[in-house]
């Protein structure tokens, strides 16, 4: 066996073990796991564009699940591989790891899922087409599975240089073949934010109608920050830009201030996004601390009895998209998603505290603005300090006293404990009756509960049917939040069938995503489904949670000429306890939907604008969603 052979046979193993195991490489094979093909294919573009090769990505989703990804890079090599003796293009397809570049190039994308490259995706699919535009030919190679049809092959002559990758998701692979254009969208837009003035076409031709998305910011992140605050009324005149490289470390961030109490930072290494920030995020805040005590004092703006300023008061209203390059990004924490490098720190913080120091002297009249924000947010923290205390006092908001209304279970192990959060007494009266006690706990809410998002976490805490949750629940809330002191391993969350149930459902979602975010994150809220109808026939009768099982229902009737009648359930107090028990409460029978975050900006945007104190973005929401409404109703 010669060596080219023996190549050939690690190439098909290699081919095998991504088919074999996936997820392995892609994370999953459901819908998430059919766009990380996407990713893989765009982050070869990209790393073009970081090069400096490559201005313009088109994306073009085709009929019959098949995307296209073109870019003005410097194309795919195409001359003979030394070691494998074929092609560079054909080595870059089906060889795991052999990354695409083979010179050590600029911000490679390592860690997680990212990077794994071409041959994943072509591994993954049903087939793969690339077309090459260099030396001013243009070469053609297609892959079934993996495996290459022919050679590379010139298929005619061309100008500039490129590649076009075309592929179709292997459907004894994958889940779902369904493309999500949100999702995709969602993802270049940031892609364009991220990488100035790169232009990103995407363009969706799998219906008659194109839709066409065509993103390019010449502002960079500081377009970014400006959509994400169009909804906020803002502290300083404009958003700052600042950016700088040291040591081959990129570093570009952008920033300003709102009225609100919220810390907002926006994080990414070499285009990724770092939810659990790092060292590049740590670097920064330490600079801003740094610098603004400093300025503020040198200024004369800090009295003596101000004492410091502390780094949570001068982030209180902060909003900031932090992105930084680097060669070698190690990526840590629990979902690999914190920056470690710790050289980055140190280069973060000079980058911005050079430019903070020198922005905050030059423009006294936005230094002074924002050390009399940061003094404010001071005396109200130590304000709302008092606060709390004295109501945590009077109510004794800890887990010796639970709530007169809760109904609670005998179990006392949380890992199989429920509470139920229902709306109303009497659907609180029917649930305590239907439920199952040894695990089940009920805890009705009278009406509706407080806006958190308007008001404040010191008025909230005022609230009753608030503080009934929190003692229910037993883990606190915000920084004094304890997860293991979870009560209950499922809250549930159930309300009316009607919009009145929706808005409720919508301010208990917000009041946990808001001071119990981690019990979304962990999994522990869901939503009961009680069902919309009941159609009884005879002695028998079925329900149905939804219109489509409506329609079977009544159809199924309506052919064997059956009479029925048809009963509309408003409201979870028209069941009797029995029909509760049944149809939403049992876990054998019952369907409970899980919140989850998938996106936690989307989330966040979206509570900002939907329950924030801006009415213009809540109102070009609901104009733009208005037309997916079904079920309103009169
Ligand atoms: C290997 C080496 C070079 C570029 C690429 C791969 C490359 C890969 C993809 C995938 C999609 N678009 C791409 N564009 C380029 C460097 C080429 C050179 O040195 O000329």
């Amino acid at each position: 066996m010669n060596n080219y052979q023996a190549e050939d046979i690690t190439v098909l193993e290699g081919l095998e073990a991504v088919r074999k195991r996936p997820g392995m490489y892609i994370g999953s094979t459901s819908e998430r796991g059919l766009h990380h093909l996407v990713w893989e294919v765009i982050d070869n573009s990209i790393d073009e564009a970081l090069a400096g090769y490559c201005n313009k990505i088109y994306v073009n989703l085709l009929p019959d699940n098949i995307v296209e990804i073109i870019d003005n890079g410097r194309g795919i090599p195409t001359g003979i591989h030394p070691k494998y003796g074929k092609s560079a293009l054909e080595v870059v397809m089906t060889v795991l790891h052999a990354g695409g570049k083979f010179e050590n190039d600029n911000y490679k994308v390592s860690g997680g899922l990212h990077g794994v490259g071409a041959s994943v995706v072509n591994a993954l699919s049903e087939w793969t087409e690339v077309t090459v535009k260099r030396d001013e030919k243009l070469y053609f190679q297609r892959f079934e599975r993996g495996i290459p049809c022919g050679i590379l092959e010139v298929i005619g002559v061309s100008e500039g240089t490129g590649t076009a990758f075309k592929f179709k998701a292997d459907h004894e692979i994958f889940e779902t073949l369904i493309y999500s254009f949100s999702i995709l969208e969602t993802r270049f837009k940031e892609l364009a934010y991220l990488n100035r003035g790169l232009n990103i076409i995407f363009t969706d031709s799998r219906k008659e109608e194109n839709k066409v998305s065509d993103l390019k910011f010449d502002g960079g992140i500081l377009d970014y920050i400006k959509e994400i605050e169009q909804g906020q009324t803002p502290i300083m005149s404009t958003p700052v830009f600042m950016s700088g490289n040291v040591d081959n470390v990129d570093v570009e961030i952008a920033m300003t201030y709102n009225i609100t109490q919220k810390e907002t930072i926006y994080s990414f290494v070499n285009n990724i996004n770092t939810p659990e920030g790092g060292t590049h995020v740590s670097g920064f805040r330490t600079a801003l601390t740094r610098v603004i005590n400093d300025v503020a004092k040198t200024q004369g703006l800090l009295k003596e009895k101000d004492g410091k300023l502390q780094g949570g008061d001068i982030r209180e209203g902060l909003t900031a998209i932090i992105s930084v390059k680097v060669a070698q990004p190690q990526f840590e924490g629990q979902t690999k998603t914190k920056l470690g490098n710790s050289e980055v720190t140190g280069i973060t913080s000079k980058v911005s505290g050079d430019f903070l120091k020198m922005f905050l002297e030059d423009n006294p009249e936005e230094t002074r603005k924002l050390v009399e924000k940061v003094l404010n947010s001071k005396r109200a923290r130590e304000a709302a300090q008092r606060a709390r205390e004295l109501v945590l006092r009077k109510s004794a908001l800890d887990v010796g006293s639970l709530p007169g209304k809760l109904a609670d279970c005998s179990s006392k192990k949380p890992e199989e404990c429920e509470v139920y959060i229902v709306e109303g007494e009497s659907a609180g009266g029917s649930a305590k009756q239907g439920r199952d006690r040894s695990f089940q706990a009920i805890l009705p809410l009278r009406g509706k509960i407080i806006n958190v998002e308007k008001s404040g976490l010191h008025r909230a805490l005022e609230n009753t049917e608030i503080r009934s949750m929190i003692t229910a629940f037993g883990t606190g809330i915000g920084d004094n939040f304890n997860g293991e002191k979870l009560r209950y391993g499922k809250i549930i969350i159930m309300t009316d069938a009607d919009v009145d149930g929706a808005h409720i459902r919508t301010l208990i979602l917000t009041f946990l995503y808001r001071y119990m975010v981690e019990l979304v994150q962990n999994g522990n809220i869901f939503i009961a489904q009680p069902p919309l109808y009941k159609v009884s026939s005879g002695k028998s009768s079925v329900y149905a949670y939804s219109e489509k099982q409506l329609k079977e229902a009544t159809s199924n009737l309506d052919r064997e000429n059956k009479r029925y009648t048809l009963q509309r359930y408003k409201g979870l107090g028209e069941m009797n306890p029995e029909q509760l028990w049944s149809t939403t409460m049992n876990p054998d029978s019952r369907t409970l939907l899980q919140v989850s975050i998938d996106d936690a900006r989307q989330a966040d945007l979206l509570f900002d604008k939907l329950m924030g104190d801006k009415v213009e973005p809540r109102r070009e929401f609901i104009e733009e969603n208005a037309t997916y409404v079904k079920n309103l109703d009169v």
